[in-house]
């Protein structure tokens, strides 16, 4: 495979967009860095911290308090912000936008009020076995609470989900089938048209995890059937603890809160209280307001690159990355083919422990992660410990690619 791609993917303009993003223009040590872990978090434009600075200095109150103009101005961003992010995913009502820290907390908040409300002792949880933690222990949380049990899709050999017996596993007494919208280890992209009709045509609800989906492709919950998607705003170049969790209106108002304080209520009286409607019972008290005013800042920028855009520029990168990976003697694991795939490429080198890798490529300005990625259940089934991955978003390029690849040949050196 040639060094450098022959061309750029022409759908995004890369060295431009790169001069959006300050931190880019950093050295690590003497070498330029090369960022390679936004499946972690992705850097921001100016645009987005701009956005909080200016709501800092000019619109900071508190929200759906004050009558004055900065608070109302404060509250016209916030749910401006609701609204941008509802027609992102393709939700016609942004009432089923409830704001919070990202994916984690959306999914403790479903597995929670919807968990409790709906599952009893018997019913049937099914998730992936390529599941983030955080899809993981709140549903372990919730069969614990209430005699549901916890059923698996298994991960096939070339790191898609295995379909094969998804007719038995969801049942009759399936009540939520719960999976990544794209798998932070695998890059896997699963078909959830198909996971989303096998959930209905059984009665159960439909969640995608869409902590990696959601930044890198284009998302429509009304069109796919999704019941409720998690989303994390820092993984799509908003700030950290913005995002949100999109939920279908029947569901949401059928739910019980998850938090109690400020805001939430309708009336309260010392021993009982009436709740507000959707999504206001569920954002207790003072909410993340410049994160979501930042997050919008991060939607517009990316709506101005265009999604269909952003997922090609992803395609023909992590195509090149595997391929110069394989040549190099790395162990890829997850699909090969960037159709099913994202850009969240997990890797072994050689005789080279992840750790010591990323320590190593690190000294070169490289940053990838190592590890488990909190997804132990899978890492179990690949039969390793951890892995190296690399991970890419607007702003990279082939030419990173090559450093990545080029700071592996130093490793080797090191430890071969
Ligand atoms: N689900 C998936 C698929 C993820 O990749 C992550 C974070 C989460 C859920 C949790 O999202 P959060 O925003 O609530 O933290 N994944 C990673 C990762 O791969 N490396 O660091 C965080």
């Amino acid at each position: 495979m040639a060094k450098v791609m022959d061309q750029q993917p022409a759908s995004l303009d890369v060295a431009r967009i790169r001069q959006d993003f300050p931190i880019l223009a950093r050295t690590v040590g003497d070498k330029p860095l090369v960022y390679l872990d936004s499946a972690a978090t992705s850097q921001k434009p100016r645009q987005v911290i701009g956005a909080i600075t200016e709501f800092y200095e000019r619109h900071n109150a508190n929200v759906h308090r004050g009558v004055y103009t900065i608070a109302e101005e404060a509250t016209a961003l916030y749910e401006g912000a609701r609204e941008k992010l509802a027609r992102f995913v393709g939700a016609s009502d942004p009432a089923c936008i409830v704001f919070n820290r990202g994916t984690t907390e959306s999914t403790n908040l479903v597995a929670h009020a919807w968990g409790r409300k709906f599952l009893r002792e018997g019913d049937q949880i099914v998730l992936s076995m390529a599941e983030h933690h955080s899809n993981l222990i709140p549903w372990q949380f919730a069969a614990r609470a209430t005699g549901a049990e916890v059923r698996f899709i298994p991960v096939a050999e070339d790191g898609t989900l295995d379909l094969s017996e998804l007719s038995s596993i969801v049942t009759e007494r399936t009540r939520i089938v719960a999976v990544t919208g794209m798998s932070n280890v695998l890059g896997t992209l699963p078909p959830l048209a198909v996971l989303s009709e096998a959930a209905h045509s059984v009665g159960a609800v439909f969640l995608v995890d869409g902590a990696q989906l959601v930044p890198h492709a284009r998302v429509d919950v009304e069109a796919t059937g999704i019941d409720f998607l998690t989303i994390s705003g820092h993984k799509m170049l908003g700030p950290t603890a913005s995002g949100g969790l999109y939920g279908r209106r029947d569901l949401l108002e059928q739910m019980d809160p998850f938090l109690g304080g400020g805001e939430m209520i309708r009336e309260v009286w010392l021993d009982h209280a009436t709740f507000n409607g959707v999504p206001g019972k569920f954002e207790a008290g003072t909410m993340n307001i410049a994160e979501e005013v930042g997050l919008a800042a991060a939607i517009d920028y990316l709506e101005g690159l265009g999604m269909d855009a952003v997922r090609e520029h992803e395609k023909q990168l992590t195509a090149y990355a595997i391929g110069r990976l394989v040549e190099a003697g790395a162990t890829v694991y997850g699909p090969r083919d960037p159709e099913v795939r994202g850009g969240a490429v997990s890797f072994w080198y050689k005789e080279v422990h992840p750790h010591d890798l990323a320590t190593i490529l690190d000294q070169e300005g490289v940053a990838i992660r190592a590890g488990h990625h909190c997804a132990q259940p899978l890492m179990r089934i690949l039969g390793v410990p951890a892995t190296a991955r690399a991970s890419f978003y607007v702003y990279n390029t082939a030419e990173e690619v090559d450093a990545l690849v080029d700071a592996l040949g130093k490793a080797e050196d090191i430890f071969g």
